[in-house]
């Protein structure tokens, strides 16, 4: 009768304890956007699935505004193990994870649909995994829309009008290699430095989304948007691979399923911003230039040419445009 009693007390205080001290994960993840970008509140969305499926016990704890840092500089602390999860654009991973650089081939993707079905698909799954031997594992692809030039004083109506114009980029090798076929003169920045950059006349044009062209402001001192739609490269989000390997497998599988839900909810918030942020830059009496895109495109080769060298990447290339 004592001994039921003893062990019985064993038991209850044994899982009292296990509850009570079950370890409390604050995952702090890094993007440079403002509040409200669908890219913050994406993984802030992730965040609150993951609390609710392991109530409260994991967080996720969005430091946006670029408080941690530039993206090339967050992306190291990320494989680090200082950041645990990353926010970015696909561009400054290209260097480090080849395989990303096809995402981002100038006119690769027919459209918004052929990349879903890409990313979505097992090509996609092939690229999240290539982040691996590099100390980051690849959770999840968000969308970008398409990138399109800008420029302060002269507008860009055919492909002549880039020659030798000072275009900032993204750092990475593919950026430049593109930014030299469509005959500009690339300079690679962070994010942050392309405002004073365009007022300054460090550059004389920039590229990126409605999103990012109106949300840096750079819609105010670049006022005249060219239609290119040159690139459809996606963000990626990422865990460092110091962190993810301190998770038990069951976390491990929550964070996969989280940033896989997320993706869709990024989807109708990037919908509905792309749509905002055109408006607003239309209403602000920008330039709105429409290109002969195929002008655009036909310069792309040596770019190809350059990057996808290998068997691999080109066998890569070839299923992503055989994706219907
Ligand atoms: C935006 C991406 C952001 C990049 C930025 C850029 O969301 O991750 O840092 O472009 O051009 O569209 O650097």
């Amino acid at each position: 009768m004592k001994k039921t009693a003893l062990f019985g007390l064993a038991l209850s205080l044994s899982l009292a304890g296990g509850a009570a001290f079950a370890q409390e994960i604050t995952l702090r993840s890094a993007d440079i956007h403002p509040d409200g970008y669908p890219t913050v509140d994406a993984v802030k969305f992730m965040g609150e699935l993951v609390s609710q499926k392991t109530n409260g016990r994991i967080t996720i704890q969005v430091m946006n505004n670029a408080t941690l840092g530039t993206e090339k500089d967050t992306i190291e602390q990320t494989r680090f193990g200082v950041i645990d999860m990353n926010r970015v654009n696909s561009a400054p991973f290209n260097n480090l994870v080849p395989e990303t650089v096809v995402f981002g081939l100038p006119f690769l993707f027919r459209d918004t649909d052929h990349m879903h079905k890409v990313v979505d698909g097992e090509i996609g799954d092939e690229v999240l995994a290539a982040f691996e031997p590099h100390g980051l594992v690849g959770l999840a692809f968000y969308d970008s829309g398409a990138r399109s030039f800008y420029s302060t004083k002269k507008p860009i109506e055919k492909l002549a009008d880039l020659s030798g114009m000072k275009v900032r980029v993204q750092q990475s090798d593919l950026w430049i290699a593109m930014m030299e076929a469509f005959g500009a003169n690339p300079t690679p920045m962070p994010f942050g430095e392309v405002y004073s950059s365009l007022e300054t006349g460090v550059v004389d044009a920039a590229e990126n989304n409605w999103p990012s062209y109106e949300s840096s402001r750079h819609f105010e001192v670049a006022k005249n948007y060219t239609l290119t739609e040159h690139s459809l490269t996606p963000e990626i989000l990422a865990i460092s691979k110091i962190t993810w390997d301190k998770l038990t497998p069951e976390d491990q599988k929550v964070l996969r399923e989280a940033a896989k839900e997320s993706v869709g909810k990024m989807r109708e918030l990037w919908q509905a911003r792309e749509k905002a942020s055109e408006e607003k830059i239309r209403a602000s009496g920008a330039n709105i230039i429409m290109v002969d895109k195929a002008e655009f495109s036909a310069a792309m080769q040596p770019v190809y040419d350059k990057f996808i060298t290998d068997p691999k990447m080109k066998e890569l290339v070839e299923r992503v445009r055989a994706v219907k």
